[in-house]
């Protein structure tokens, strides 16, 4: 039997850890009941990518900030860009919106009139554009299409005509850019969501060509799914383009990574390097998808990307020779202890050393917490108006 030696040697992979934050993740965000402010909230794009940047700072784990059409709409995409550049970090995918216009009641791409299909057509150019602008090499589309009664839409018919209206958004993505769609089994559409499952937006993807690939939102599954699952399949397809990380406890609740399940957090991040996704010339984009109801929203996105780094590190632990000799011998126990020996290894001291030796807070919480910069924003973001989700 191959003896279990875990150690760091791989861990120079995590130097390959990148992940982007979501503009919408700086604003307030609440439930049906009450949106909460806080003091300090971005009023302005220019001020969520302020707070973007002191993750980055303080962590050296997030380098780029996602940006949500109209929300994030500016007059020079350019100039924006080079705001983000002076502040240390680039300007990411550019994330469609298509579910808040009155239009688009009945859908949007896979609308039964032609002038709704368009008009939400138009919308996803206009992305591409900003993204020639910005440099952004991602679209991603997330559609709230759906139906809420059976017999309320033609299933098949809704599934022709997003492959058409796809194809006719895709014919615009440049060389280097792609295009990423995301899947949600419910939510607002309560019986059928037009893009429910990986298959779904796999079975899209591919008919679109090669630039185009899925984004598996970890919070968009039926509970109990194994979502690790479809990482290893997605990877093995080569057809897995980008993470919306966030945790659950029950539905799509958005909430801080690792916070529901760590465990599932190291598994996924399992796969994600056994398909070569943390791999120097990997294509898989890591991203947030949150909204801090009521904790500190930059805080909240400095714990988040730890976690996702903490998970990484501790699936770099598992001895892959090791649990490679006991699954052939049919060792069942003897794997899965390999597997469990790395999950249970406490990393924040060695992860901790490795930020220090990079010039980076050892506690990067703490030194948010000691830096002022709560205080700073609270003071100088009075008046105007507060951004949220959906604004
Ligand atoms: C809605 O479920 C959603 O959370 C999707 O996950 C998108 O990625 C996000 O909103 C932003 O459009
Ligand atoms: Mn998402
Ligand atoms: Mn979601």
């Amino acid at each position: 039997m191959t003896p279990n030696t875990m150690t760091t040697d791989n861990f120079s992979l995590l130097d390959n850890l990148a992940i982007e934050l979501p503009s919408w993740a700086f604003g307030n965000s609440g439930t049906r009941f009450k949106v909460f402010g806080t003091p300090g909230t971005p009023r302005t794009v220019e001020e969520k990518i302020a707070d973007a940047a002191t993750v980055n700072r303080l962590t050296g784990l997030a380098p780029s900030v996602a940006l949500h059409i109209p929300w994030d709409r500016v007059d020079d995409y350019a100039a924006l860009g080079r705001f983000a550049a002076d502040q240390g970090v680039a300007l990411g995918t550019i994330n469609s919106n298509t579910f808040q216009d009155d239009e688009y009641k009945f859908g949007s791409l896979t609308h039964t009139d032609k002038t709704v299909r368009q008009k939400a057509i138009d919308h996803h150019l206009e992305c591409i554009e900003i993204m020639g602008q910005t440099g952004s090499q991602d679209l991603k589309i997330w559609l709230a299409d759906g139906t809420n009664y059976p017999g309320q839409g033609d299933i098949r018919g809704r599934q022709d005509r997003l492959a058409e209206s796809l194809a006719t958004i895709y014919q615009h993505i440049g060389e280097d850019q792609r295009l990423v769609l995301e899947y949600k089994f419910f939510e607002p559409a309560m019986y059928m969501t037009d893009v429910p499952d990986w298959g779904t937006s796999y079975a899209q993807v591919t008919a679109l060509g090669e630039r185009a690939a899925v984004c598996l939102d970890t919070g968009h599954h039926a509970p109990g799914t194994n979502i690790e699952f479809i990482v290893a399949q997605l990877l093995r397809l080569g057809k897995l383009g980008s993470f919306d990380f966030n945790s659950r406890f029950y539905a799509d609740d958005d909430l801080i990574v690792g916070a529901a399940d760590p465990f599932q957090l190291f598994r996924i991040m399992f796969e994600v390097i056994r398909g070569g996704g943390l791999d120097a010339d990997s294509t898989v984009a890591l991203m947030l998808d949150q909204c801090h109801n009521v904790e500190e929203k930059i805080p909240g996105q400095i714990r988040s990307v730890l976690n996702v780094q903490e998970m990484t590190a501790r699936a770099l632990l598992v001895d892959t020779d090791a649990l490679t000799a006991a699954q052939e011998a049919g060792d069942v126990l003897g794997a899965n202890g390999i597997f469990m020996d790395a999950f249970y290894t406490d990393v924040r001291p060695m992860l901790a050393e490795r930020r220090a030796a990079k010039g980076l807070p050892a506690d990067p919480m703490r030194a948010y917490a000691e830096s002022g910069y709560a205080e700073s924003i609270a003071a100088v973001r009075v008046g105007g108006t507060q951004s949220s989700w959906g604004a």
